[in-house]
């Protein structure tokens, strides 16, 4: 084998399980077996705000601990609008994070030992100074701008602040161009300003709920999925738009299950429908929108009878459901989505769905869009940061013009030395997020990591990128530390707080923490002027009239709305874009080059013996950060792949055998998943759960548990307009003999 620079090192090697919690906490599984008797009142049980980290919807909840540092339960804080009290299987099942055994436990530095790269456990002292010291020879050589940081959750505004004072702005997160930056684009576009976190679609008080491969329910992001619950006991008509019958296609009153890659056909069959049938809202049209009539013409042609021999989906129906948005409007939402990189137009799709959204009159109604309000939290008073002499827009070296935030393959592909490369990035920071399965362009990224001075990884397990680090940093779990107070903007402005329910294990630190001490080491603790976290919360709190020790007893306060949450009649609402009217025909985009109104890309289909490569969500599980939590791998231990029974007759696929898949490219997966048959997936796709089919030993629970959908990603459409990497444009095969596989490399 070539030497590389950076062997990937398995780090359970080493030894290093000194020290296992046993028997200690509560295992809780998705709260079937939680006590019927209220903690609250049991003596030496003490309950400690929190707000949840096993996804991004940052549920406000409780800890309960023992006198003896036991976190017994995680419950919903009864006053959190985000969940009403109520956790999901996963919130309930975090306790998993804290309790897993394989956690990181000590910092830990790369060495060669007898010619074999290894890691030996390091101190705190030694890991920072290693990294102070390599980062001051970067920006000696290079500048500060060379180092970048990837980030998901929490951690990632520590890390942000120390290279923002350092002197880079350099920070990206997979959770742009691998996620919601193609929505965020398509609305900002449209309506100046997008949909944000936590979506601000008035669910509750709909009439009419499209979704369009958003599939609520196992998209498990809480309040939505209560609020949908509740609109179906209201009456709501929910239509749903997915090539699979998700659990929200199941609940619907229309599932149109759609050839996968052809939804444009189907937003542009609505549009003409809606227009030439004059079913839009003509009011809130003329007074708030602009280029009705380009638009008009634009969709002369794309009618439902046009559409159909793209989509497999009946004129009828796409009539009958332009009907039931129209009946409900403006009290009707076309859910933006959220993961939206799919097939490299997709800002193109959002801009559809926008404007679908538009001609309804949805967006400042109630039922439809309303309009947020949150409590603005001043920074702790620090000096100005440095302006940096170049960043991340440089690295896109003109491309992805509406590219608002950084591109993480943009960043990763200036991390390779080039011909021509000014702009080259030595050191990564990589908190909170596992490249390896995050993102698709897996040669680029591996070619990156080899190129650079330093890759520091911040993490509490020891997922697949911390095997190639040069240093490895041990996060303590969320239930173990002080974070930035969650603000949320919303229906109510609210603030949560999360703070340590015990001491930290092993000899894990908080981001906070280990940023203060690396700003230190470099001589800016300007930056960082106060004694530890709680003397920032309490500040912060202040200016937002509160105190800590308020937050400490309530968890989560509301504060009154100063401004109203849907337009009010008769008065002139202005939306965020140049003219103050919503842009149904793009010049921004036009003057850029691209369509100003969406057009139909066509996109490839499965040759014969293959099929659409389509992954998602399952309730139980975050991508693969729950994918070891032996709380949440108890409901689901491995994913398996639905295949239509069509398909499998052809194959001669049994239920529950195990098979290899294997792309276009000729990439097979690196293990076996299980076969399930099932009407509920097209005979032209398959389908799989994300977060699986971990290949790193030291996730003793997840290792070789299913297939990742990432490695057998290798055609990557990148949307040219903001850079998102739609990553469903991939076909399987089946293996079936297991010795086969070897045909591999
Ligand atoms: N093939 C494929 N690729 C995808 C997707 C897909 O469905 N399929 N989904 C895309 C989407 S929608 C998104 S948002 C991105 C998300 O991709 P990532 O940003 O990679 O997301 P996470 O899974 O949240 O990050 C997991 C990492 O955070 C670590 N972690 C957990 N808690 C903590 C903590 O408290 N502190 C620190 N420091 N680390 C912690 C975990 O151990 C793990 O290494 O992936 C995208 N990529
Ligand atoms: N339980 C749980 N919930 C989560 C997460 C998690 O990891 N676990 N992650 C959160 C995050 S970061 C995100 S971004 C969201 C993502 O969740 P969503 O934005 O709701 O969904 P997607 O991942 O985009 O899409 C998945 C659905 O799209 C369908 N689909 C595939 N191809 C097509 C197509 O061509 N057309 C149409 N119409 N549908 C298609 C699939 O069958 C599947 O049902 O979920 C969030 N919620
Ligand atoms: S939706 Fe579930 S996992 Fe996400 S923050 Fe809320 S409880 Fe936690
Ligand atoms: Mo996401």
């Amino acid at each position: 084998m070539m030497r590389t620079r950076r062997d990937f090192i398995k780090i359970c090697s080493l030894g290093l399980g000194a020290t296992v919690l046993t028997g200690g906490a509560v295992q809780w599984v998705a709260g079937a077996s939680a006590p019927k008797t209220d903690l609250k009142n049991f003596r030496g049980v003490r309950r400690v705000p929190t707000y949840c980290e096993v996804c991004f919807w940052k549920c406000a909840g409780w800890s309960y601990v023992t006198e003896n540092g036991q976190i017994q339960k995680i419950i919903g804080n009864a006053d959190d609008p985000q969940c009403n009290g109520r956790l999901c299987p996963r919130g309930t099942g975090g306790v998993g994070m804290f309790t897993d055994p394989d956690r990181l436990k000590t910092p830990l530095i790369r060495i060669t030992k007898n010619g074999e790269q290894t890691y030996r456990t390091a101190t705190w002292d030694e890991a920072l100074d290693y990294i102070a010291t390599k980062m001051k020879a970067i920006a000696e050589k290079h500048g500060p701008e060379s180092m970048a940081l990837f980030n998901h959750g929490s951690s990632g505004k520590y890390f942000t602040h120390l290279l923002n004072a350092f002197g880079s702005n350099n920070v990206a997160a997979p959770s742009f161009a691998q996620c919601r930056g193609p929505r965020d684009t398509g609305f900002e576009l449209t309506f100046g300003e997008s949909v944000s976190s936590p979506e601000v679609t008035d669910i509750r008080d709909t009439r009419c709920l499209v979704l369009i491969g958003s599939h609520i329910g196992e998209n498990m992001h809480n309040g939505q999925v209560q609020e949908m619950s509740e609109a179906i006991d209201r009456g709501a008509v929910i239509i749903t738009v997915d090539p699979r019958l998700s659990t929200a296609a199941s609940k619907s009153k229309y599932w149109l299950p759609i050839k996968p890659s052809t939804d444009l056909a189907l937003l542009l069959a609505w549009i003409h429908v809606l227009i030439y049938d004059e079913l839009y809202n003509k009011e809130y049209v003329d007074k708030y929108a602009e280029g009705f009539n380009e638009l008009k013409e634009h969709v002369k042609n794309y009618t439902p009878e046009w559409a159909y021999g793209i989509t497999t989906l009946k004129p009828e129906l796409v009539r009958q459901t332009a009907r039931e948005m129209a009946n409900a409007a403006p009290s009707a939402i076309i859910h933006p989505g959220r993961h939206t990189s799919w097939y490299g137009d997709d800002v193109q799709r959002s801009r559809a769905i926008a404007i679908l959204n538009a001609l309804l009159g949805t967006w400042g109604n109630r039922g439809g869009i309303f309009f947020k309000e949150g409590i603005k939290i001043p920074d702790f008073p620090h000096p100005a940061y440095p302006k940096p002499a170049w960043s991340w827009q440089d690295t896109l070296k003109g491309r992805y013009p509406f590219a608002k935030e950084a591109v993480t393959n943009t960043i990763i592909e200036a991390s390779i030395p080039a011909e021509g490369n000014e702009h080259v990035i030595k050191g990564w920071i990589v908190s909170g997020t596992n490249l390896i399965v995050s993102i698709p362009l897996k040669e680029q990224l591996m070619k990156a990591m080899q190129s650079l001075d330093l890759l520091v990884v911040v993490d509490t397990m020891p997922m697949e990128i911390t095997g190639y680090a040069d240093v490895v940093l041990p996060e303590c779990t969320y239930l173990e530390r002080h974070d930035d107070l969650r603000a949320t903007a919303h229906r109510e402005p609210t603030i949560a707080l999360r703070m340590p329910a015990v001491e930290p294990m092993y000899e894990t630190k908080p981001a906070w923490w280990i940023s203060k001490q690396i700003g230190e080491r470099l001589g800016l603790g300007a930056y960082y002027n106060y004694k530890d976290f709680k003397e920032v919360l309490d500040w912060q709190l202040k200016q937002a009239g509160t105190s800590l020790s308020e937050m400490e007893k309530i968890g989560l306060k509301k504060f009154e709305r100063k401004t109203p949450v849907y337009i009010l009649p008769g008065s002139d609402y202005k939306f965020k874009t140049a003219s103050g009217k919503i842009q149904l025909y793009s010049h921004e985009l036009e003057a850029a080059g691209f369509d100003p109104m969406p057009k139909l890309t066509l996109h490839p289909q499965p040759e014969e013996g293959f099929y659409r490569l389509i992954y998602g969500r399952a309730p139980m599980h975050t991508f693969s950060r729950t994918a070891n939590n032996r709380n949440l791998v108890a409901l689901m231990p491995e994913n398996s792949v639905w295949i239509n029974p069509q398909v499998a007759e052809l194959w001669g696929l049994k239920k529950d055998q195990y098979v290899f898949l294997k792309n276009q490219a000729g990439v097979v997966s690196n293990f076996s998943v299980k076969v399930r048959i099932t009407e509920r997936i097209r005979w032209d796709s398959v389908y799989i759960v994300h977060g699986f089919g971990h290949h790193h030993k030291p996730l003793t629970y997840a290792f070789g548990r299913g297939v990742n959908d990432t490695e057998l990603i290798s055609d990557v459409k990148i949307d040219p307009i903001m850079g998102g990497t739609g990553m469903r444009g991939n076909f399987v095969t089946f293996i079936k003999d297991a010795a086969k596989k070897e045909a591999k490399s």
